[in-house]
């Protein structure tokens, strides 16, 4: 299978799943004044608008706050969940470059291998510091929202979560970025909308606004990997021309399940101007529940969930909240398309016939105290190690050498498996992160963990898969 016009174009849906185991009047649109709060950082936003609060930046770094520490806090206003996520991909580039290796990735993990802003043409990013180069956030009811709950909003933005320090200018700043968002909302460049007449075109004049699915609360931003630099310190690859857009979004429904879930929506453009494959995509996280050292994790192939939980009763970072420690997991909901005849995909939240959506193909962890590397960033090296995990397989930099992780307990103990930790915590059936074979808890040194969901789009020698991406 070939991409045609040497553009490929992935939607994929991830919600991050998360179980707790235990007014003034405003003007009117017209009225409100646009303006600019230098303790407004546009560079930063948090998804908020929920029991989640969540950090992004424009360049894609994500669940990470602007202090370096950790960004997603569950429930909001208590503890953290994760130090830091991100998304990977990698393939083949067959540029035919001369000296350039065509194996490469691109994405995030503890750096940021892409910037802020589209790929205008192969080869040429945009200028990172237009002003338009920036993170937008929107909330359906901007304009009726009482400054109460803006309060708390400003507290997570400037203050660490912190309402005391929250002044009057500060609820100010919010909501008139709120308004700015709105009006300056990036629609040309991909930023979703209603679009009721169904030609493609936002026509606010017509009633369309921004937004999707009902969401109350939208971030949407775009950065690329087009830059040399940044995608070199990342590991060590050459840039693959990716332009990445970026999706997050939120409903405030107290009482329903939605009140525990984000989305996200990655859009991944191919504008090198050459074909990529033999594609993975994975979602990489650090997650650190609470205090790290006593964390465990676990998949399951069949809900294509990944996901940590506390491996003991109580948590301190929790405790100290009143709280027994939550779990955490992200859920692939939509993947990338392939070509499936007898088949129906869901494809930017619409049927799709003769496609269907990829699975989860393979997750990985490291438990703390492991003796599995990381992939070395800022080097070559480190692209061939992600490569390898990313199809699966331990973190060698030979991407021949193909050394398959095991399950650790359960009824397939010592069989290779591409689903390590996916029995059932719950009941202690089957492989369990902690038990048998796999590491105990707390081992040190009190290392992280990550764990992944890979997508393979090519036939590829070894790779043991057979998908394509949607041509388009
Ligand atoms: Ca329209
Ligand atoms: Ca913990
Ligand atoms: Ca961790």
């Amino acid at each position: 299978m070939r991409f045609a016009n040497n553009k490929i174009l992935k939607v994929f849906t991830v919600a991050l799943f998360i179980f707790l185991i235990c007014q003034r009047v405003l003007p009117k649109d017209s009225d409100i004044i646009i303006q600019s709060s230098p303790k407004y950082e546009p560079t930063y936003s948090m998804l908020n608008i929920n029991n989640i609060s969540s950090w992004i930046r424009n360049d894609g770094q994500s669940a990470h706050s602007p202090d370096n520490n950790e960004g997603i806090f569950y429930p909001r206003g208590t503890g953290y969940v994760v130090y830091q996520d991100g998304l990977v991909w990698g393939g083949y580039v067959r540029d035919n470059h001369p000296f350039l290796p065509r194996l490469r990735v691109g994405g995030q993990t503890y750096r940021v291998g892409t910037v802020p802003g589209r790929i205008v043409s192969p080869g040429v990013p945009e200028d990172p510091n237009e002003p338009h180069v920036r993170i937008y956030r929107i909330r359906s009811n901007y304009q009726t929202v009482s400054d109460k709950v803006l309060k708390r909003d400003a507290a997570e933005l400037f203050y660490g979560g912190d309402t005391a320090q929250v002044g009057q200018s500060d609820i100010d700043a919010v909501r008139s970025q709120y308004a700015a968002d709105w009006y300056e909302w990036p629609t040309q460049y991909g930023a979703p909308f209603y679009d009721k007449n169904g030609n493609g075109v936002f026509e606010p004049q017509s009633g369309e606004r921004p937004g999707l699915l009902d969401a109350d609360q939208v971030i949407w931003f775009v950065c690329n990997n087009q830059d040399t630099g940044s995608a070199f310190l990342f590991y060590g690859s050459p840039p693959m021309g990716i332009e990445l857009q970026v999706t997050l979004w939120g409903y405030n429904r107290p009482g329903n399940a939605l009140h525990q879930l984000v989305f996200k929506r990655f859009r991944l453009i191919n504008k090198s101007g050459y074909k990529i494959d033999s594609m993975f995509v994975g979602q990489w996280s650090d997650t650190d529940l609470g205090q790290y050292t006593n964390d465990l994790l676990g998949c399951d192939s069949l809900l294509d969930v990944g996901y940590v939980y506390n491996g003991e009763a109580q948590d301190a970072i929790f405790q100290s909240f009143g709280l027994p420690p939550p779990s955490f997991g992200y859920g692939l909901l939509s993947g990338p398309i392939i070509s499936a005849p007898q088949d129906t995909a869901i494809f930017d939240f619409q049927k799709k016939p003769h496609f269907k959506n990829l699975p989860m193909t393979s997750f990985w962890y490291k438990p703390a105290g492991t003796p599995i590397p990381d992939p070395d960033l800022g080097e070559y090296k480190g692209t061939l190690q992600m490569y390898n995990l990313m199809n699966g397989y331990w973190p060698f930099s030979d991407t021949t050498r193909i050394n398959p992780y095991l399950h650790g307990c359960g009824p397939f103990e010592g069989n290779p498996t591409k689903f390590p930790v996916n029995g059932d915590p719950v009941y202690g059936t089957g492989d369990i992160d902690g038990a048998g074979c796999n590491l105990p808890f707390g081992s040190p040194p009190y290392s992280y963990i990550q764990w992944s969901i890979y997508h393979a789009a090519r036939r590829h020698a070894g790779s043991g898969f057979c998908t394509r991406w949607r041509n388009r």
